[in-house]
């Protein structure tokens, strides 16, 4: 007899898929170059998520709500959980043994650890940090690459092509918290049971729709966008006779903004500046992971003429403009790029 055979036990799931049980499954397909390397770093990173996600959950109760009094490295305020998620993401970093190179948006500099890491990690440790005093979801975007060949734990190492990245994913912390992840072989989606204390598979082979009549976009800037930029949001607005205007929504928190994209589909842009052609997020630890997630659920991500992941940082903390997310949505901005290019 099994639990499906007694009344009242049918839905009670007994096999259920961990991310520990994924990420070794994943493994075993790759057999041959599997080490346990990556899943000993998964480890610790889910670590850092749970024990963000606790503090989240905990932070009004315990004054961690507000300014810590400091800016970052890019120049931000800081919020007392941007920094108490920068130290519980750095320690767990540290704790693997697996990471040579991290990159924090809360360091200036990046961090070389001692030991022989052989993976580089990007992080923002929490994103969208200005949200959190009203209790809109923010989250953790993270990146992996591993450390070039012979290499003692350099900038060198970060400063990368997107499309080295190994990993990338991010956990938005709302009601639940959310692990969206990808090792290069499409999208996996998990939730946080915190009973069980463990990532569970919630959402396999996560595909982003082709097409949806949804924009996200922070439009009071639009006095600074270029103009294809213009040209391309002015027409959702305005549709062609006959057809009907997109629908806005904007949480102004990139990875709750970017998690409706992959599950609704449509866009999601923070255009560049015109005249810095430079945009708010960062390449390196928020454009890049996000690029490599759309991709491998089957979108897009560019900056209108040139793809995210093709991009190459000069520096740890430079920014970019960015479209992204269903195919069919951000082609009509690369076409409206190509219109305009020799204008
Ligand atoms: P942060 O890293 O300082 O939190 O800033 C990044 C956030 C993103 O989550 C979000 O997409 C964007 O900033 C919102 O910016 P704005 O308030 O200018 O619309
Ligand atoms: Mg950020």
């Amino acid at each position: 007899m099994t639990a499906a055979d007694i009344d009242g036990l049918e839905n009670i799931q007994t096999d259920i898929v961990t991310l520990t049980r994924f990420i070794l499954t994943e493994q075993g397909r790759y057999a041959t170059q599997a080490t346990g390397d990556f899943t000993l770093l998964l480890n610790s990173l889910q670590f850092a998520f749970k024990f963000i996600a606790h503090n989240i959950r905990r932070a009004t109760l315990v004054n961690l709500i507000g300014l810590a009094g400091a800016s970052n490295a890019t120049g931000d305020d800081q919020k007392k959980l941007d920094v108490i998620g920068d130290e519980i993401f750095i320690n767990a970093m540290k704790a693997s043994g697996k990471v040579k190179v991290l990159v924090s948006e809360e360091q200036e500099e990046i961090i070389v650890f001692e030991g022989d890491g052989k993976y580089c990690v990007v992080c923002d440790p929490i994103d969208g940090s200005s949200n959190l005093d009203a209790g809109v979801s923010v989250g953790t975007i993270f990146g992996v690459y591993k450390l070039q060949p012979g290499s003692t734990g350099t900038v060198e190492d970060v400063l990368r092509p997107g499309k080295e990245m190994v990993a990338a994913g991010y956990t938005m912390y709302g009601a639940s918290a959310n692990l969206v992840l990808t090792t290069g072989n499409g999208v996996n989606g998990f939730t946080l049971d915190t009973a069980l204390g463990e990532f569970i598979l919630t959402h396999p082979n996560m595909k982003i729709p082709k097409s949806r009549s949804i924009y996200s976009v922070n439009e009071g800037n639009m006095c600074y966008w270029d103009a294809p930029t213009r040209e391309y949001f002015e027409s959702l607005k305005f549709p062609k006779e006959g057809g009907k205007p997109y629908s806005a929504r904007y949480i102004g928190s990139m990875v709750a903004d970017m998690h409706r994209t992959i599950l609704y589909g449509g866009i999601f842009s923070y255009p560049a500046d015109s005249k810095s052609k430079n945009g708010k997020l960062r390449l390196l630890y928020e454009c890049f992971p996000m690029a490599m997630l759309i991709e491998q659920a089957g979108g897009l991500a560019t900056t209108g003429t040139e793809r995210i992941l093709d991009m190459v940082p000069s520096k740890i903390h430079d920014r970019s403009g960015i479209f992204l997310g269903s195919e069919l949505e951000v082609q009509k901005v690369l076409d409206i790029y190509k219109k305009h290019e020799g204008k």
